[in-house]
């Protein structure tokens, strides 16, 4: 008889995922039972300071009270009515959304990518009923290194083949130009038939890249003077987490089309929305679009918590402050390893002196050691975003177990 080996939970339940589950991710080995603020908690009773808040879903902190008890009331009330009805909390939300970010309109989903599918459906929309533009020719001008999801759209507009390759055929017209590039947009925008350019203000996924100054603002007003939409995907880095409430705000650029997902829900569960004003959104007749799930109540609820919290804890102020102070103390780790420090609030990365493509993933396992979980994006950027809730002590405390954890590190 074979003498199973003892493993341990966390084993046993990474062993489960492997045997039921789609390989369609590459975790780190820790297996998450609890969290709590700034803090996770694996199955072994392991505590870890959470630098990565799901990719800036948890900008309140994990499980938030103020949040997690708008849940629990509104899920013994009621949860989903879908759309065919009205209920008593939509209305209350869109017009809360709606004078939160000044808009005239939204369109509530449920995921990030559903929100960008919903900003792409209204820009052609208004490309063919306002700008006149000939059916079915609209473009879409995105750039390179862009992320907004998976879905066959998303991919279509990615650069990244790890993102599209063998799921094609794509959709089309979407242009693709350098990002950070304004001569390059400004030729993209001679192109009439162009509807839109969608953009992150700094994009996530491509390792927290930060345009120059002015680029946001210019591109705004090029689009202006085309007469093109003007997109921007704040699903990451939007609800405060670069030091504004939203990172167009650096630039005072008032997207004509606003999307949002993540933390507008606090991490609790799918909310996203898409923000315009009625020239755009009343483009979209009834039945022509729409999800089962977008706008139940118990999503707008705990989206009405989450916004509020934000604004009532300072958080964006926190990300400002903190953000620029963490910046700093990582500056002073001096280590042939860091190549680049970057990013804005609470939305940071260290761009490592490395050509060994396992150096980032190495290096966030020695991280994890050390009690502090954090992701690498291409190999050799690591993301380092906590949620906006940290308090100076703590990012001193994680400063120190960043510099303990390069000086130890081995390549
Ligand atoms: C995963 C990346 C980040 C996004 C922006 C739209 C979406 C995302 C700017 C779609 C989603 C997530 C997806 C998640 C990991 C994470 C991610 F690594 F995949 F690229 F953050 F950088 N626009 N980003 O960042 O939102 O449909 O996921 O709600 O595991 O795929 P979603």
């Amino acid at each position: 008889m074979t003498t199973e080996t003892a493993v341990t939970k966390s084993e046993h339940l990474m062993e489960l995922e492997d045997r039921y589950g789609a390989h369609n991710y590459h975790p780190l080995p820790v297996v998450l039972e609890r969290g709590r603020g700034v803090y996770l908690w694996d199955v072994e009773g392991k505590r870890y300071y959470d630098f990565l808040s799901a990719y800036s879903a948890v900008n309140q902190g994990h499980c938030h009270q103020l949040i997690t008890d708008v849940l629990k009331k509104q899920a013994e009330k009621l949860t989903l009515t879908s759309r065919a009805f009205y209920n008593n909390v939509l209305g209350e939300y869109e017009k809360y959304i709606t004078e939160y970010f000044g808009y005239d309109k939204v369109l509530p989903m449920n995921t990030g990518v559903e929100a960008v599918e919903t900003a792409i459906k209204l820009a052609r929309r208004w490309a063919y009923e306002v700008k006149g533009i000939k059916e079915n020719k609209a473009k879409v001008i995105v750039p390179e290194n862009n992320f907004h999801g998976r879905t066959l759209l998303a991919i279509s507009a990615s650069t990244d083949p790890s993102s599209y390759n063998g799921f094609g055929p794509f959709v089309p017209n979407f242009v693709k130009i350098p990002y950070n590039d304004l001569t390059a947009l400004s030729n993209a925008l001679d192109d009439k038939e162009v509807a839109a350019f969608m953009v992150e203000p700094i994009q996530g996924e491509a390792g927290v890249v930060v345009p120059d100054e002015g680029y946001l603002a210019k591109a705004k007003f090029l689009c202006e003077k085309a007469g093109v939409l003007f997109i921007a995907d704040e699903v990451q880095t939007g609800l405060g987490r670069t030091g504004k409430m939203l990172a167009c705000d650096w630039e005072e650029v008032r997207p004509d089309i606003l999307i949002l997902g993540k933390a507008l829900s606090g991490g609790t569960l799918p909310v996203s929305a898409v923000l315009a004003d009625d020239p755009v959104m009343l483009t979209i007749k009834p039945g022509e679009h729409g999800s089962t799930y977008g706008g139940n109540p118990l999503a707008c609820k705990v989206a009405m918590a989450a916004l509020q919290v934000i604004k009532d804890e300072s958080l964006v102020y926190n990300a400002f402050y903190l953000g620029k102070y963490f910046r700093n103390e990582l500056q002073k780790i001096k280590h042939p390893l860091i190549k680049q420090i970057r990013g804005k609030g609470l939305l940071n990365a260290i761009v490592l002196n490395t050509d060994d493509e396992n150096c980032g993933w190495n290096l966030c396992l020695a991280l994890m050691e050390n009690g502090l979980l954090a992701k690498p994006t291409h190999h050799y950027i690591i993301r380092l975003a906590p949620p906006l809730c940290i308090t100076k002590e703590q990012i001193d405390e994680c400063v120190e177990i960043i510099g303990k954890t390069l000086k130890e590190f081995k390549e």
